[in-house]
């Protein structure tokens, strides 16, 4: 063999060899092709990076999530799974990770620990084509937002859920770093809430191209049929509920032929040229796909202003101290206290005694439901409901607020 061809050969070699060495998969769960009894929670991923899947049973663990992945290679992988432990005095949320039938050693959920990797393995990868899941051993919302498999067992996955990680994400899963362009419009909305669906479909009426950005599956926003907090003005609106009576199934307003509904896209960030908004970017929370939304004119309706954050808005949150608009009933110093979160439950009168799982780190209900023994009796609200978050961040501690 001549010197050049040998040479070239090696390199080949080692170039291959260290192709192999560098095999990693990433999975992310909200991929997952059957949830099983899980389902997928993107509330989050602006604070911990990604959308994940959630086993909420009410105490009885939730059938398993499945999906098949292809592998580059087979081998000795390590295996890093991101979990979250919700409530590390007791690790409520635990769950095993299953790879080709069998059952990792280690429990995820239960280190301690907020979002952050663990990891587990080596494990033995013997054809390209694996089987994944998640099961679920307590019912009480165990959290999985990807599993990574790297033959190099000195890859580390990043922890911070910051930019790289995206950048990370997408690398590992094939998505180009640029988004896709969603087309031109006149009008962007993002959030199909009452306020959002009301604007895009009113617009797209008036003739303008419209597009709506909607992260969940349904419109509606706290008036869906997810949440159930419908608009009620006191007066009839009847133009509002002709807009709102088609907010439940995931194809309304087909007609309209101005509207292009985008479901499941969370818009994450904001393009600018000077001051003004050029575009906005979404992501899918199952795919992980970018997509850009051009157009001169956007409707910030995500009931939280985020388009207005991101593009460096003024913006003032929690309450002003009176002296600053002179009311009597504001407190004396400004704070950041803002409403807390209401969470809602049903009950049913069972004809037997029924049993009820051991919740110790549940927060006592008749201690906070205790609280509203100081508002008079005719303003209580019916006792299905509760407030709670009042003091944490209803955005950045979200999560905490369950
Ligand atoms: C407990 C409670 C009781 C209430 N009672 C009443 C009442 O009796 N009468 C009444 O009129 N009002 C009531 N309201 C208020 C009413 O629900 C809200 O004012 C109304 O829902 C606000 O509508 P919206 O469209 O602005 O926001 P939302 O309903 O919050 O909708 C925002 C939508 O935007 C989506 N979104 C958010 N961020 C993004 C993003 N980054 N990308 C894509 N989509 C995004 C959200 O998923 C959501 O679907 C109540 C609210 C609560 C919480
Ligand atoms: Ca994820």
């Amino acid at each position: 063999m001549r010197p050049h061809r040998l040479l070239a050969a090696m390199l080949t070699a080692i170039l291959l060899s260290s192709a192999i060495k560098a095999a990693e998969v990433l999975v992310e769960a909200e991929a997952f092709a059957d949830f099983g009894g899980w389902v997928l929670d993107p509330q989050f991923m602006d604070q911990m990076g990604s959308p994940y899947l959630l086993a909420h049973g009410l105490g009885k663990p939730v059938a398993n999530a499945k999906t098949q992945v292809d592998f580059p290679e087979a081998g000795a992988y390590h295996v890093w799974v991101r979990a979250k432990d919700w409530v590390p005095s007791h690790h409520p949320g635990r769950f095993k990770v299953l790879v080709d039938g069998q059952e990792l050693a280690e429990t995820f959920g239960a280190n301690g620990q907020d979002w952050s990797w663990q990891k587990a393995g080596p494990v033995e990868i013997k054809g390209k084509k694996v089987a994944l899941e998640l099961k679920d051993l307590t019912g009480f919302d165990g959290r999985c937002d990807a599993i990574y498999f790297a033959a190099n067992k000195d890859a580390v996955p990043p922890d911070k859920p910051d930019e790289a990680m995206a950048s990370w994400r997408r690398k590992l899963l094939g998505l180009p770093e640029t988004p896709g362009e969603a087309g031109q419009f006149d009008l962007v909305v993002v959030g199909g809430g009452v306020a959002g669906t009301c604007a895009a479909v009113s617009a797209a009426r008036l003739g303008l191209r419209v597009a709506l950005v909607q992260e969940r599956p349904v419109l509606g926003g706290n008036g869906s049929v997810e949440i159930g907090i419908g608009p009620w003005a006191g007066v009839p609106t009847p133009r509002v509920d002709e807009i709102t009576s088609k907010c439940g199934g995931n194809q309304p307003y087909a007609n309209e032929k101005n509207l292009r509904i985008f479901f499941n896209m969370h818009a994450c960030a904001v393009q600018k040229v000077g001051t003004r908004i050029e575009a906005v970017i979404a992501t899918n929370t199952s795919t992980g796909q970018q997509l850009r939304f051009a157009a001169p004119l956007f409707v910030d309706a995500t009931g939280d202003g985020w388009i207005g954050y991101w593009a460096g808005a003024d913006f003032r949150r929690g309450r002003e101290s009176y002296r600053e608009f002179n009311e009597s009933l504001a407190p004396n110093e400004a704070d950041q206290r803002t409403h807390g979160n209401t969470v809602t439950f049903r009950t049913t009168l069972a004809k037997e005694p029924v049993t009820f799982p051991e919740v110790p780190w549940a927060i006592e209900v008749s201690k906070v439901y205790a609280q509203m023994a100081n508002i008079p009796k005719k303003q209580r609200d019916p006792p299905h409901f509760w407030e709670y978050g009042q003091g944490l961040d209803v955005l950045a501690e979200a999560e905490a607020i369950p």
